[in-house]
């Protein structure tokens, strides 16, 4: 990693100078006010030194939307169920918000301007916020980014806030440390049970979808997952959450409404168990400790490179100091 993005969340950059003021941005956002909620994502994604006073406007109104993620291989059907969701949840009058995250794929410009035209239908509607945010690049990737963006969200009256990710291993346990929910998407002839238990996958989902029901091999994989499930896991123990397998046909909305009444189901267990008060508890930890790292990262940053750091690495060469010392030394600087 290069000093360059150690230093990303104190870095400015242009749209600093078109924030203004921030509590009036966020007081706009908050009467949902579009353009100031994508002003404030943008701010995020800029790593804007704004961000803490963003935060800090933004903290007390946190906590009131529903966060889903979706994650699962490329190509499942995560943007088109998304699309499909935030149909049925503005028909019931929600604000929704959708983040489309990619973590990794070096083909993002691509792939999120698919989901742009993907969620077309939703993009005049006042009460839905749309944004695809290339965390690649940034510092701690989601860890770091994609809470401040949910944030902007919720602070923004989001009833649901939407997180599609593509799962491509270390992305869905992130995911599934933002969200309330996780559903986990799989298609038949996209992989096994047995490759998604691989992939990490199994242990995230707090809901199961195999979608495009409508093709060859999906009851087959419904039968692979329950079986992968049987073999046990975290949610064998008593009391614990059982991840329910749902079959869809989301381009045709088919299996959509089902999906909803289990992400009902799964928040009232959330309520029930303690297990949401768990969850933000353990979140808030995680995006402390984020922000902590890459601020200490960023005073790395300062070191690499610099005298005091050649003059240690002399003394080691020389055998006048040990690395340990000689790092003690540096931290002590910071
Ligand atoms: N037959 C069938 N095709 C579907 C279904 N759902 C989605 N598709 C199609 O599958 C393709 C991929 O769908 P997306 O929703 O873009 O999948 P995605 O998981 O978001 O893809 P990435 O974001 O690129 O990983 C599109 O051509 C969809 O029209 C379904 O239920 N049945
Ligand atoms: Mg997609």
């Amino acid at each position: 990693m290069t000093s360059q993005e150690t230093a990303a969340p104190y870095r400015r950059r242009h749209s600093d100078r078109r924030a203004g003021d921030i509590a009036v941005l966020v007081a706009r956002a908050r009467e949902g006010q579009a353009r100031s909620v994508a002003r404030l994502i943008s701010l995020v994604e800029d790593a804007s030194p704004k961000l803490r006073e963003v935060s800090a406007a933004l903290v007390k109104h946190a906590g009131h939307a529903q966060i889903v993620g979706l994650t699962g291989p490329p190509g499942v059907g995560k943007s088109t169920t998304t699309t499909a969701l935030v149909t049925r949840f503005r028909a019931a009058g929600k604000r929704v918000g959708v983040l489309a995250v990619d973590p990794s794929s070096p083909f993002s410009g691509g792939a999120l301007l698919g989901d742009r035209v993907r969620m077309q239908e939703h993009a005049l509607d006042p009460d839905v916020f749309i944004r695809s945010m290339a965390s690649r690049g940034h510092l701690g990737g989601l860890a770091w980014a994609t809470p401040q963006a949910l944030r902007v969200l919720d602070g923004a009256g989001c009833d649901v806030v939407l997180i599609e990710t593509v799962g491509v291993g270390q992305a869905e346990v992130e995911i599934a440390q933002l969200a309330d929910t996780t559903i986990v998407l799989l298609a038949p002839g996209m992989g096994d049970g047995i490759q998604a238990a691989k992939a990490g996958i199994l242990e995230v989902a707090d809901l199961y979808v195999v979608n495009k029901a409508d093709r060859d091999g999906a009851q087959q994989t419904v039968r692979d997952l329950r079986y992968m499930l049987s073999l046990g896991g975290r949610h064998s123990a008593a009391g614990a959450w059982r991840p329910p397998i749902l079959s869809t046909v989301a381009s045709r909305g088919e299996g959509i409404e089902e999906v909803v009444t289990a992400l009902d189901k799964h928040r009232q267990w959330l309520d029930a168990s303690g297990e949401r008060a768990r969850r933000q508890q353990e979140r808030a930890a995680a995006e402390i400790e984020a922000i902590a790292v890459a601020a200490l990262r960023a005073r790395m940053g300062d070191v690499h490179g610099s005298a005091a750091l050649s003059t240690l690495a002399a003394r080691v060469v020389a055998g006048e100091l040990d690395p340990y010392a000689a790092a003690d030394a540096v931290i002590e600087e910071l």
